[in-house]
């Protein structure tokens, strides 16, 4: 695929994920307006939209036709969002700048982005629940419910971040950090990749090897930004730099060093690829995102 015409698509893409995002998110109405427009602040900030589009895709790729997949589009940015909200907590990385704007917290203040944040997290539950009123297969839909409730709890992103905190400023061994990956940024894209292959009507086996491409891409893109808190720019990424040093993290660079960390990036990058290209499907768009997620600038 040509560049021009993978810029052209990725921005298709995007454009659908808005779209989609926009009609689930919640009205700016009522006596707890603030609450919304909390909430909307941070979703409407940005942002590349790759969970929505990475589920989309795998969706597509394994046969999925409805329009049920839009809400769990909404709800894993939703997610993520609220991820990024409670992340940038001055108890968390205390940082001031997300998605090119002001963090949540230091536009509406910490307690009203806590509230941000867990109200963002209900309502992707709330917007995955409505998929049972589109006549989709109530037993994927729970089903992809329960796989998305699993990879963004305990056994999953909050678990990895739970860990991360835990060892704040302790070193770190090499399988300790690839945990703390795995689990806190792999996690939600597995989930992304298994929910839209399960609404498909995957098998378990597609599902097992969705499951650890997630797993590899999602490794691949926390060492990716671990490379790009030392070596990107504030403009580009829209969030500051220099956050790991500042809060004296074990980071993939810290412990590899920058050339080792874009290698490893590389090789986890091109075994998920050859991965994906045992599945069957159109996957010719799937397969330059996830090789185009190792040398991203943002
Ligand atoms: C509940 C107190 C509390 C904290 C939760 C769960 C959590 C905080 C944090 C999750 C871990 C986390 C934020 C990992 C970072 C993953 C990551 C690299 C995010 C950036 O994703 P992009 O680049 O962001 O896709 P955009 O803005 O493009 O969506």
């Amino acid at each position: 695929m040509s560049d021009k015409t993978f810029v052209s698509e990725l921005e298709r893409y995007t454009k659908y994920a808005n779209d989609v995002i926009h009609r689930y998110l919640p009205r700016e109405t009522g006596t707890q307006k603030h609450l919304s427009e909390a909430m909307n602040y941070s979703m409407n900030a940005g942002g590349k939209r790759l969970r929505p589009i990475l589920m989309y895709l795998s969706y597509r790729m394994l046969g999925g036709e409805g329009k049920e997949i839009e809400p769990f589009m909404a709800s894993i940015e939703m997610i993520h969002t609220h991820s990024l909200i409670h992340d940038d907590l001055p108890a968390l990385d205390n940082d001031m700048y997300r998605r090119g704007k002001k963090s949540t917290h230091a536009v509406f203040g910490e307690s009203a982005a806590i509230l941000a944040g867990d109200a963002l997290l209900n309502c992707a539950y709330e917007t995955m629940a409505r998929s049972f009123r589109m006549g989709a297969d109530p037993l994927l839909t729970g089903r992809a419910i329960g796989i998305l409730a699993e990879k963004t709890g305990v056994h999953g992103m909050l678990g990895g971040q739970a860990v991360d905190v835990e060892m704040d400023g302790k070193p770190l061994t090499t399988e300790q950090l690839e945990f703390i990956y795995e689990y806190k940024t792999g996690a939600l894209m597995e989930g992304s990749l298994m929910a839209g292959a399960c609404l498909a009507g995957a098998s378990d086996e597609q599902m097992e090897a969705l499951e650890k491409i997630g797993s590899e891409i999602g490794i691949a893109f926390q060492i990716r930004d671990d490379i790009l808190d030392v070596a990107g720019t504030q403009e580009v990424l829209g969030k500051p730099v220099g956050s790991d040093e500042k809060n004296n993290k074990t980071t993939y660079v810290t412990l590899h060093g920058l050339k080792k960390a874009g290698e490893d990036a590389q090789a986890l990058t091109q075994r998920a690829v050859r991965r994906l290209d045992e599945l069957p499907g159109e996957k010719g768009f799937l397969r330059t995102l996830l090789q185009s997620l190792a040398d991203r600038k943002y």
